[in-house]
């Protein structure tokens, strides 16, 4: 049995960041599916939620105690500032890219795109016209929190764990129309983006294509 177990699919933008941090750190993980909200899913997640996360005796779910966890417990560059602000600053970003973030960016517009794909339909242009504004707002509001010019989210040169967070949903949007076209005049959060998808990480994590209508 491998001694790292990470539990669920690639194409989850909460089990990229896992995926990431793991990278980042050069730790050696097993990758397992989870048939979503079945009983085993339970046994491993109370939530039925993904990644959970395994490593010998400590077994953890949410994916921020998952990856501060994977930072501290194995050796290899720190993805956490040193200084407290700075560390209060990242846990800001990871705080705002999960409650607000997820729910305009991911829930309330990319669930749209996705779950039509899933049924093999066209997704529903109210719903996504309605969801429109949100997205664009709370992408803009992303871009002025970034310090100019900087290439990670806390500002400093090296990314750390806020960074991934953020990337496996603006690598989504980059790829649904309205949020490609807002983001594209979006500088600072477009170069961001740059720099950060050419890591070897994120290389190494991109995710396969949501999954299809089944049959
Ligand atoms: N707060 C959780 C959120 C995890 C989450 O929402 N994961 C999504 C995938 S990106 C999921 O499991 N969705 C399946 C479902 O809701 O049934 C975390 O930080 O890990």
């Amino acid at each position: 049995m491998a001694d790292v177990v990470l539990y669920g699919m690639a194409f989850s933008s909460y089990v990229r960041t896992a995926r990431l941090a793991l990278a980042e750190k050069g730790v050696d993980y097993v990758l397992e599916p989870v048939e979503l909200g079945s009983e085993a899913h339970g046994a491993l997640h109370p939530f039925r939620k993904m990644p959970a996360f395994r490593h010998g005796p400590v077994h953890l779910f949410e994916t921020f105690a998952i990856t501060r966890y994977v930072d501290e417990a194995f050796a290899g560059p720190p993805l956490q500032p040193a200084e407290a602000a700075d560390r209060a600053v990242m846990t800001q970003w990871i705080g705002a890219i999960c409650d607000y973030g997820y729910t305009a960016l991911v829930r309330d517009y990319l669930f749209l795109y996705l779950f039509a794909t899933m049924r093999g339909t066209e997704p529903d242009r109210s719903a996504i016209d309605a969801a429109v504004p949100k997205m664009q707002a709370t992408l803009l509001t992303f871009e002025r929190l970034l310090p100019p010019g900087s290439p990670t989210l806390v500002g400093g040169d090296t990314p750390t764990l806020a960074d991934f967070f953020l990337l496996p949903i603006l690598h989504y949007l980059r790829r649904t129309p309205e949020s490609a076209s807002h983001l594209a005049s979006l500088p600072g959060l477009s170069a961001w983006f740059d720099g950060i998808a050419a890591r070897q990480s994120a290389i190494d994590t991109l995710p396969p294509p949501p999954p299809g209508p089944k049959g």
